[in-house]
């Protein structure tokens, strides 16, 4: 039978102790796989039919520390929210400079190939939910989900923010054509899809609940991935490249999926060599 509309498992605030990033990582790896041993790759909740079939997707390169405490956050919140879901991890196995958005159109194909989900949702992996009643689900508009950060003091940082975690219906991601492929190293992707996502009439929805808090894990910014000099050109030329860079116009080579007990990850390699950056 369905599961209930609202989850009796839902605690509200989650207490998240990320001390642990201090241990060894021997340690922590050892209390994760206890943890592992009760989580099936493909979860659903074992008493009820899920309303709602969700697909994590986490652009990703070397942030091993951040997926083992991201994983057990997560693991817990979706299982508590009676949700089907499954995590996708997408590794960008090169050197070059990070690219998030087509990390995440990667993703999407990938999952929207394997099944029919109800939300796709980008998320980064330092986000950790502080309340699981935090849906992990969509809505008619696209959803921001971490618009409140301990990083920033959980105010909104500018209008048209959309970093962290936005979940898309297939329908909007398709519709939208997902992120740009052509933004290399740190920023302005995340600004260009706000703009596609109002541009083609969604609208980006945030939550009024005061509860929408994320922690996001301290970090410096990673070696491979330089901020983005030509972010503000590119920005300003978004309207006009909605329908040409985008899901439309991915390339996927050279890919590789190792299907791990907790979650997938898909390694994804260029072939083709990316957009030179110019010296900051
Ligand atoms: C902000 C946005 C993020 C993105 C980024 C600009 C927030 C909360 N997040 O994040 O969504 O728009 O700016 O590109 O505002 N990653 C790796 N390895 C790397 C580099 C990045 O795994 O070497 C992944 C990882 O999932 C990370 C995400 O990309 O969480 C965003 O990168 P970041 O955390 O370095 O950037 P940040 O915090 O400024
Ligand atoms: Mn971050």
């Amino acid at each position: 039978e369905l599961c209930p509309k609202t989850s009796p498992l839902l605690k509200g605030t989650i207490t998240i102790n990320l001390s642990g990033l201090t241990i060894n990582e021997t340690e922590s790896t050892k209390k994760m796989s206890l943890y592992w041993l009760s989580v099936p790759l493909y979860r659903r909740p074992s008493d009820c039919k899920c309303r709602n079939k969700t697909a994590i997707i986490v652009p990703f390169r070397d942030r091993e520390q951040h997926l083992s405490y991201f994983l057990y956050y997560l693991h817990r919140l979706l299982h508590r929210q009676q949700l089907c879901y499954v995590i996708f991890v997408v590794d960008q196995n090169d050197d070059k400079p990070f690219n998030r958005g087509r990390l995440s159109n990667v993703g999407f194909k990938y999952a929207s190939n394997l099944s029919n989900f109800d939300c796709y949702i980008i998320h980064d992996v330092d986000m950790i939910a502080e309340d699981d009643r935090i849906m992990y689900t969509c809505n008619r508009q696209v959803v921001h989900y971490t618009f409140l950060l301990s990083k920033f003091n959980y105010n909104l940082v500018y209008h048209g923010y959309a970093g962290g975690g936005i979940g898309y219906t297939k329908e909007q991601f398709e519709k939208t054509n997902g992120f740009p492929n052509e933004y290399y190293g740190w920023g302005g992707e995340d600004d260009d899809i706000n703009i596609r996502i109002n541009e083609k009439g969604f609208g980006i929805y945030r939550s009024p609940e005061p509860f929408y808090r994320f922690t996001m894990i301290r970090h410096g910014r990673d070696s491979g991935n330089p901020p983005y000099v030509g972010r503000m050109e590119r920005l300003g030329k978004a309207r006009q490249r909605i329908d040409v860079d985008g899901l439309n116009s991915l390339v996927i080579t050279n890919l590789k999926e190792v299907k791990h007990k907790t979650y997938t990850r898909i390694y994804i390699t260029r072939s083709r060599s990316c957009e030179p950056l110019r010296e900051v």
